[in-house]
């Protein structure tokens, strides 16, 4: 904790480390009152580093020093300094051994970095900057070293003792302690360290390697869930086989092990052979999971496990390349999950996060490059800019060198830097080596914070049959960025006839057959294309399959929407039609008389999307989503919230009561067929039925309550009985609402992942969830402070989906998160951080609410001690 500023780092400063760490051994003493960590480094000076007589300078935090040693001979007092934050040994050889010991107390340990407790036991989370919690070491990602790790423990409480790489030895000790060592052959940063003990259920399988090679697979569970294991284990070997068939990448280790902890910061930790993930994202049943969790899961046990080559076996060099291994390992995991599923969905989902989240964060005081330039706390800056923006920046690669360029560019990088902690700029000259492209304008897509802006505007010339289009480009202003140089955008588009055919895009002078689809590239601020041979004036679908991740602003008539709706052959842009037209109407009513009438066309537009039996079904679920409000606030100039919830619930109404028959028969049409399922039909005939219900549910239809009742008592999945559950939580049946929630949280009270649902459906519901109703959530016995799972179900979910009570104009919101984002930033800064991100956005409001809004961030930055985490979250917002 502190009140002083921190320190800002810098790229521009970063200097290869003085010293390398070719080997670490260590010893866990692991007790009930603390742990003693011994450790051994085998040390030389850097020959790159030029500085001869460097200190030795090694990272600490909260660490109490025990004794510490150089070739065996313990150091006095005078040759090292214990600065609390670091270790300094002023004078050493060229080469050396330095043991140390350190004393820490992992279940006082609530900030979760470092070695903690969770449910009774021991595991670890060292990136980015935890491992200096565990004992005095260079901590920073270029420092690479092998590691063999011994840990010791009461055998009854700790049966399972786990580290990275393979196990080596294990035996019995006194007092019924027993010790097991693990080595690690790779040599690793020390962030990809990882510890646990506990008293874990086993769950085996294994995998056969392209090259025939045997893997032991482990998933490490408390008993109670050890039926929740199949879906990950499933999810790791279709991982594993997806990686060696699309990047010719082979699992390297005999074993890989995946450990479920209850108490993590984020969703999982990609360790070295030694996945630990949080329950939330590994474990899974069908009468606990929705498919949305199932989704995720799978996406995350993918993440993790490709991380072991995007990301372990090629590491980031510093943490401004953070996105060298997230942003590629996003794109990665967004392929397989595109191949395991329906791609245009996921392309949906993705674009829909993007415009949602990311665009805002790039438009707010926090905005960064997908490389930051600086930064004061590193956890800071694990942004969807990292990991969303940074994967659609390697999507764009993908897109411009095509599949077999990028692959062959991607196993150049692998092989060209395997064991070495590289950047950004690595990556992409390692692709344009391989492909001969010249990518030095698309690198500004790492520099340049802030979202492209793409205007287009048309004309069509009859005589000529010349239809010529105008792109331009530019980039807002971002803290620190001004001026901002034209970045390289592909941008994909189609022309459609009137009658729903595509048309040539014939580019003025080219000759030969024309296609029907085109990616243009734009590189100036300005361009002008000039289509030839068109007998009519065309429709354009730009920006296809979301090629760029820019805004696009083109005056299309509701008329022009509507078409693209329904006849646009790119699924994603049909989609996008959609969505467009419906934040169009709904924009048009922010504000407006409570007479003005809903646009009759889109209820038009959603009979005949509802009565579409051609229409692939998955993309009709998605279809049927009106635009969020936190999309729509996104979109806002000066976001007036209790207006925009009003117009999309007027809408929401509108279209209910006018399609209440099709919505009906949407709902009967899609009732469960057979088993469960997760394939992309079955799922979509999940969202098509449960959207249907919410709707029907809004607009207090009876015949819809018992409906939602049945499927509330009957569902044979946790889909089906969250989705009516769900819909009831949001309706005026109080009484109904009431009885669902007591139900269900007396049907599922031992299981906390269940629980935590049962937490933000209340708590993202503007019915369930008003602050005196949120208060009472925190007072439940099942909330926990020490959790984060349980504190982003109540607290994340009320500020960040249920904006019309956050933003109650009362400022009442405001105040109850800036006192929850206090009291956390205490126990555990990480998170505190994460809260506050809903208030940074104040200017984005419109007066009445940012007023409130940046006193809420006052009252914060004003508090007596201030963590790094929220200390620069809230002065950057603060800022001029
Ligand atoms: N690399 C981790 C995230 C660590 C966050 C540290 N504050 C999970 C992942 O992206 O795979
Ligand atoms: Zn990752």
């Amino acid at each position: 904790m502190r009140t002083n500023q921190p320190q800002t780092i810098y790229l521009s400063e970063y200097k290869v480390p003085a010293y390398l760490v070719d080997q670490v051994d260590l010893r866990f003493e692991l007790f009930e009152d603390g742990a003693r960590v011994h450790s051994t480094l085998t040390v030389r000076r850097n020959p790159d580093s030029g500085e001869s007589a460097a200190p030795l300078f090694l990272h600490g935090d909260s660490l109490q020093l025990e004794s510490v040693a150089l070739n065996g001979s313990p150091l006095r007092t005078g040759e090292f300094e214990d600065r609390g934050d670091a270790l300094v040994v002023p004078s050493v050889p060229e080469k050396f051994e330095l043991q140390v010991v350190t004393w820490i107390e992992p279940q006082n340990n609530t900030r979760l970095e470092g070695l903690y407790k969770s449910s009774g036991m021991f595991c670890t989370q060292c990136e980015a900057e935890g491992f200096r919690c565990i004992t005095f070491y260079p901590d920073r990602p270029d420092v690479m070293a092998r590691f063999r790790t011994r840990i010791e423990a009461d055998k009854s409480a700790y049966p399972v003792l786990l580290s990275n790489g393979n196990p080596v030895d294990n035996g019995e000790l006194e007092n019924g302690r027993h010790f097991v060592t693990w080595e690690d052959p790779f040599p690793k940063p020390a962030y990809l360290f990882a510890l646990v003990a506990g008293d874990l259920v086993e769950k085996k399988d294994t995998f056969t390697t392209c090259s025939g090679r045997n893997i032991d697979l482990r998933m490490y569970v408390e008993p109670r869930n050890a039926k929740k294991c199949d879906f990950a284990m499933d999810a790791l070997k279709r991982s594993m086989r997806w990686d060696e068939d699309v990047y010719g990448r082979e699992y390297d280790l005999d074993i890989f092990m995946i450990v479920a902890v209850d108490d993590f910061n984020m969703g999982a930790m990609e360790n070295k052979g030694l996945n630990i993930f949080n329950s939330s994202c590994v474990l899974a049943s069908q009468e606990t999971a929705t498919d949305a969790a199932f989704q995720r899961i799978e996406a995350i046990v993918a993440h993790e496990y490709f991380h072991n080559w995007s990301g372990n076996r090629v590491t980031c060099r510093d943490w401004f390349q953070l996105s060298l291994k997230e942003g590629f390992t996003v794109f990665r995991d967004s392929q397989f999950s595109a191949d395991m599923g329906s791609p245009t969905v996921k392309r949906i989902e993705d674009a829909t996060l993007l415009r949602t989240a990311q665009f805002a964060e790039d438009a707010g005081p926090m905005a960064h490059p997908v490389r930051p330039a600086s930064y004061m706390e590193i956890s800071n800056f694990y942004t969807l800019t990292i990991y969303e923006k940074g994967a659609e920046v390697v999507r764009m690669i993908h897109n411009l060198l095509g599949d077999e360029m990028f692959r062959k560019g991607s196993d150049l990088y692998f092989q060209r830097h395997d064991g070495q902690a590289v950047t950004t700029d690595d990556f992409v000259r390692a692709m344009e080596d391989a492909s001969g492209r010249d990518l030095g304008q698309f690198r500004l897509w790492y520099e340049q914070a802030g979202t492209p802006v793409v205007s287009v505007s048309d004309e069509y010339d009859e005589s000529s049959g010349i239809y010529r289009l105008t792109v331009r480009q530019s980039i807002p202003d971002t803290p620190g960025q001004t001026g901002k140089k034209p970045q390289h955008i592909p941008f994909a588009l189609g022309l459609l006839g009137a009658d729903g055919q595509p048309l040539p895009l014939k580019l003025s002078g080219e000759s030969g057959e024309a296609p029907l689809e085109r990616v243009l590239e734009l590189s100036q601020a300005e361009h002008c294309f000039e289509f030839e041979g068109l007998s009519e004036r065309p429709v354009p679908s730009l920006l296809r399959d979301f090629s760029a991740p820019v805004r696009v602003h083109y005056p299309w008539t509701r008329e022009q929407l509507l078409f693209l709706m329904s006849h646009d052959p790119d699924g994603f842009n049909r989609w996008d039609a959609g969505q467009r037209l419906a934040v169009d109407v709904i924009q048009s009513l922010v504000g407006a008389p409570e007479s003005a009438g809903v646009e009759p066309r889109l209820v038009d537009a959603y009979r005949s999307l509802l009565q579409d039996s051609e229409l692939d079904q998955a993309l009709m679920a998605k279809m049927l989503q009106l635009p969020s409000e936190a999309y729509l606030i996104e979109l806002a100039e000066q976001a007036d919230v209790a207006a925009i919830h009003q117009a999309r619930e007027k809408v929401l109404g509108y279209l209910a009561e006018g399609l209440r028959d099709e919505l009906m028969a949407c709902y009967r049409r899609n009732v469960g067929q057979g088993d469960y399922q997760l394939t992309p039909e079955a799922i979509a005939r999940r969202s098509l039925r449960n959207t249907a219900l919410g709707w029907l549910l809004h607009i207090g239809d009876q015949e819809a309550l018992a409906l939602a009742k049945e499927q509330f008592r009957g569902a044979d999945n946790m889909t089906d009985r969250l989705g009516a559950l769900r819909a009831l939580v949001n309706s005026d049946f109080a009484e109904d609402r009431t009885q669902a929630l007591e139900a269900f949280y007396k049907r599922f009270s031992d299981d906390p992942q269940v629980v935590e649902l049962w937490f933000s459906v209340q708590a993202s519901s503007d019915r369930a969830g008003q602050l005196p109703q949120i208060r009472q959530l925190l007072d439940h016995p099942a909330f926990d402070w020490k959790n984060p799972n349980k504190v982003r179900s109540v607290v994340g979910a009320f500020a960040a989906q249920n904006l019309a009570a956050f933003h109650n104009p009362d400022g009442s919101g405001y105040e109850f998160l800036a006192e929850q984002v206090c009291r956390l930033d205490d126990s555990n800064p990480q998170i505190a951080a994460r809260l506050v991100a809903p208030l940074t956005r104040w200017r984005k409001f419109a007066p009445g609410y940012s007023k409130q809004m940046k006193s809420a961030l006052e009252r914060i930055r004003d508090k007596a001690e201030l963590s790094r985490d929220v200390y620069e979250v809230v002065h950057k917002s603060l800022a001029d």
